[in-house]
C-alpha cells in the first residue's frame, strides 16, 4: 500500500521528467528522453498538459508514460530491458519489461493522434513490439520476420501511426514470444475518444491492469520460461495479493475497469456486491443493446474487457479471479487430500526426529495461513493477507474494491478498512443451545415435518441374459 506522500512524490517525479524532457536538452534531441519508474506503487492519473484533453486512467500498481509533442506528433520512448519487480512485499522477481518495470508503462493517447514510439532494445536478445488491436499500416504491426526486422540488442526502432479508433489495447513483443511474455514483457494502451462517443461512457474512475502469470520456484528469482500451463504465481500487473493495491472509489462513482489477459489460460473475473456490464472489448465499445448484467466476466487468452458499474454499495468488496488456485501463491500441487485424517499422534513422533515437520491439510488448508512455517527466502505465503477479522486466506489474483462515502474525488489513497454500520456484520449465534438435528426420513424435523410416511418395497428387476439358443 502506498502513502499519500509517496503518491505525490511519484507524480511529481513523473511531472519533473516531462518538463525536463519538454524544455531542456532533450527538446532539441532527436529522441525523447526515456522516463524510468521503478516503484511498484499505484501512481495517480497523469493529467494531460498538452494535446487534446481527456480523463486519464489509473494503472493498478503501475504508471502512465509521459510524452512530448514534436510538431504535432506525440512522441514516446519505450526501453525494453531487464527489471526487478517486487511481486509482493517479501518477494522480488528478475523479469524483463519496459522503462524500469513489468508491465511497462501505460500509453494514453486520443483518437486521431499521430503517435511516434521509439523502442530501444536493452535486452540480451532481439525483440519487437506488437500494438495489439490497433488499426495501423501493416509494417507498423510489430511482427518480427513478417512485417519488420527484429530489433537487435542495442538498436532503437521507430513506430509511427495514427490512433484511429478509441478503445482498450495492449502491447507486447512478437519475437521469441513465449519467452518474452513469460518474462513479463507487456503493457497497456488506452485511446480516448476525441469527442463524446455514444457507446463510451464518461466515468469517474477508470482503472487498467493486465493479467499475467509466472512460474518461479520458491526461493528463486527468475521465471521458468519453458512452462506452458502450470504457472505458480497468478498476478495482476506482475503483483500478487497482498501486493495488489485496492481499487479505491467514492460511493456512486461510475467506475470502469479495463482488463487484458496475457496469461496462457482464461480468468473469470468476479466482483462482489455489484453488477457490471461489459462495455467494450479489444475490438471496440460494445453496442448498448448487446450488454447484459454480470458479476463474473470470463476473460480468455489474448482478450480485453471493459467492466462498468456504479459503485453504490459502500464497503470492502472482494474482486478476484474465480479460479480458486489463481487466488493462491506458489505451492506444491501434488498434495493428497488429508481432510478427516488425524495425524496428531504421528506428528509428535516424527517431530522428535524432524523438529520442523508438520502435516498439511487435515482440517482443510486454512491452517496453513496461521502456521509460522519457515519459508525459503524470496517467496510468498500460499494464502495470506491480514483483514480486520483475521486472515483473508488469499493470494494471487485478488484485490479489494473499496467504496467509501467520503472518498474525495480523484483521490486514490487507501482509506483503511470499512467501518460497518452496527448490526450489519455476520456474527456468532448467541441464542443458546442448538436443537438436535432431526434426520430427514424419521419425522422430517420440527420445521418441515413430512406429510406422510412412505414405506416402499423396492422390487429389484434383473434382466437376465436371453437364451443361448443358437450357440
Ligand atoms: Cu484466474
Amino acid at each position: 500500500m502506498y502513502s499519500r506522500r509517496d503518491l505525490l512524490k511519484n507524480v511529481a517525479a513523473i511531472a519533473a521528467g516531462v518538463s525536463a524532457a519538454a524544455v531542456s536538452r532533450s527538446a532539441l534531441a532527436a529522441i525523447p528522453e526515456a522516463v524510468i519508474q521503478t516503484s511498484p506503487n499505484t501512481m495517480g492519473p497523469l493529467q494531460p498538459n498538452n494535446g487534446r484533453d481527456y480523463n486519464p486512467v489509473v494503472t493498478l500498481n503501475g504508471w502512465t508514460l509521459p510524452w512530448r509533442m514534436n510538431q504535432g506528433i506525440k512522441e514516446f520512448h519505450l526501453v525494453a530491458e531487464p527489471v526487478l519487480r517486487e511481486i509482493a512485499p517479501g518477494m522480488t522477481a528478475h523479469l524483463w519489461g519496459y522503462n524500469g518495470q513489468s508491465p511497462g508503462p501505460t500509453i494514453e493517447v486520443v483518437e486521431g493522434d499521430r503517435v511516434r514510439i521509439f523502442v530501444t532494445n536493452k535486452l540480451p536478445e532481439h525483440t519487437s513490439v506488437h500494438w495489439h488491436g490497433q488499426r495501423l499500416p501493416n509494417g507498423m504491426d510489430g511482427v518480427s520476420g513478417l512485417t519488420q526486422k527484429a530489433i537487435a540488442p542495442g538498436k532503437t526502432y521507430v513506430y509511427e501511426f495514427v490512433a484511429r479508433r478509441p478503445g482498450t489495447f495492449m502491447y507486447h513483443p512478437h519475437a521469441d514470444e513465449m519467452v518474452q511474455m513469460a518474462m513479463g514483457m507487456m503493457g497497456f494502451w488506452v485511446t480516448h475518444p476525441k469527442e463524446p462517443h455514444p457507446h463510451i461512457a464518461e466515468v469517474d474512475r477508470d482503472f487498467v491492469f493486465l493479467l499475467n502469470a509466472y512460474d518461479i520456484d520458491p526461493g528463486s528469482y527468475t521465471p521458468k520460461i519453458m512452462t506452458m500451463l502450470d504457472f505458480n504465481l497468478w498476478t495482476w500487473n506482475s503483483r500478487a495479493f497482498p501486493g495488489i493495491d485496492p481499487l479505491v472509489v467514492r460511493t456512486n462513482d461510475k467506475v470502469r475497469i479495463r482488463v487484458g489477459n496475457l496469461t496462457m489460460t482464461n480468468h473469470p473475473i468476479h466482483l462482489h456486491g455489484h453488477e457490471f456490464t461489459v462495455t467494450g472489448t479489444d475490438g471496440g465499445p460494445t453496442p448498448p443493446g448487446s450488454r447484459w448484467p454480470e458479476v463474473t466476466a470470463d476473460i480468455a487468452v489474448g482478450q480485453m474487457r471493459q467492466l462498468e458499474f456504479v459503485a453504490d454499495e459502500a464497503g470492502d468488496w472482494a474482486f478476484h479471479c474465480h479460479k480458486s488456485h489463481h487466488t493462491m501463491n506458489a505451492m506444491g500441487h501434488d498434495l493428497p487430500n488429508m481432510i478427516g485424517v488425524d495425524h496428531s499422534g504421528l506428528t509428535k513422533k516424527i517431530q522428535t526426529l524432524v523438529p520442523e515437520y508438520m502435516v498439511m491439510g487435515e482440517r482443510g488448508m486454512a491452517d496453513m495461513t496461521e502456521m509460522a512455517m519457515p519459508l525459503p527466502d524470496n517467496t510468498l505465503p500460499m494464502m495470506t493477507g491480514d483483514g480486520p477479522f483475521g486472515s483473508v486466506e488469499m493470494g494471487g489474483m485478488f484485490s479489494i474494491l473499496k467504496v467509501r462515502d467520503n472518498q474525495p474525488a480523484n483521490n486514490y489513497q487507501d482509506p483503511g478498512w470499512f467501518e460497518h454500520p452496527a448490526g450489519t456484520v455476520a456474527s456468532e449465534w448467541q441464542g443458546g443451545e442448538l436443537a438436535h438435528p432431526e434426520r430427514n426420513g424419521n419425522s422430517g424435523g420440527q420445521s418441515m415435518p413430512l406429510k406422510h410416511q412412505h414405506q416402499h418395497n423396492i422390487e429389484m428387476k434383473v434382466r437376465k441374459p436371453t437364451s443361448h439358443d443358437g450357440h
